[in-house]
Order: structure tokens, then sequence, then C-alpha cells
């Protein structure tokens, strides 16, 4: 009896799932800190702090968005790095994820959706109240922060 080579597993067709909206959100280092921006909306979310950033628009890479968001919310110029491994749920069918960023040129000011900044250096990362979300971006970008 000749025996028969294994068989690979059926194919299945991958499940359908639903589209995920990416937001994505920048860990801005300057001088060895790292910049945090209070949200001014929506009224749930307002007052806690975050990394800056905004949902990925349609034929967008993630550093194009980045770009952009940082552009429109803070007038600033930034060059997208690494992407911090990782992704966290946000609202339902939301996610986010993060690059480091380096400014190149500008200095943020709160022009959409903040209504304040901050550059925190390594021991004063924990003296605002970040969103919840991004807290764990927040620790993986507090260890690449830059020795000054
Ligand atoms: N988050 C979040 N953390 C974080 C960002 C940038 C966003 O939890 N660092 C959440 C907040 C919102 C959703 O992601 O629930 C979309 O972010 P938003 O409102 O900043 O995205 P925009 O700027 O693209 O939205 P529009 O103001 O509607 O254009």
């Amino acid at each position: 009896m000749t025996e028969r080579p294994a068989q690979p597993a059926p194919l299945r067709p991958a499940a359908p799932r639903d589209p995920v909206v990416v937001v994505v959100a920048g860990a801005l280092y300057d001088r060895g800190r790292l910049l945090a921006a209070r949200r001014s909306a929506p009224v749930e979310l307002a007052g806690r702090w975050e990394l800056p950033g905004g949902k990925l628009e349609p034929g967008e890479s993630p550093e194009e968005a980045l770009i952009r968001e940082l552009r429109e919310e803070l007038g600033v110029e930034v060059e997208p790095g690494e992407r911090i491994p990782g992704e966290w749920p946000l609202k339902p069918g939301y996610v986010l994820r993060v690059w480091t960023a380096r400014l190149l040129s500008g200095e943020p000011r709160p022009l959409e959706d903040h209504d304040a900044l901050r550059w925190l250096s390594r021991s004063e990362l924990d003296s605002v109240d970040w969103l919840d979300q991004d807290r764990p971006a927040v620790a993986e970008a507090a260890r690449r922060l830059p020795a000054v």
C-alpha cells in the first residue's frame, strides 16, 4: 500500500471583519521631552491628556496622516519615526496606533481639538491625567525618550 502524503488543511475563507477605523497618534519628542495635549472635546474626553493625532483618511499612509494631523492641530511639521509596537482599542470599531515623531519646525500651539499643551520630561510624565487608552503607548514612548 502506498502512503499518501499528508493533505494540507483546506483553506478557509477569512472571516469577514468589520472595518476598523485607525487613529494615529504621535509621540512627539523635543530635547528629551514628550508632548502631551489636553483634549477640549468631546465632553467625555475633555480635560484628559493624549498623544495628539487623529483618524486615518482613505488613501493615506499612517505617517502621512500623522504629519497632516499634527500640522492641522498643532501647526508644526514633524518627521515620523518608528511605530511603537502594539495597538490599543478605543471606542468600538476604533484602534489607536502610535508612531514616534521628531519636531522639524514650528512651536506647537493648540489650534484644534486641544486647549493646552505641555512638554513633559521623563520625571513629569505622571503629572497629567492621560486618557486610559493612551497610557500603555505613553509608557513605551517614555522608554524611547532620547537622553538630552
Ligand atoms: N483618541 C484617543 N487617543 C488619542 C487620539 C489621537 C485619539 O483615545 N491619542 C480617540 C478620541 C476619539 C478618536 O480617537 O474617540 C478619534 O480621535 P480624534 O477625534 O482626535 O480624531 P480626528 O481629529 O480625526 O477627529 P475629527 O475631529 O472628527 O476630525
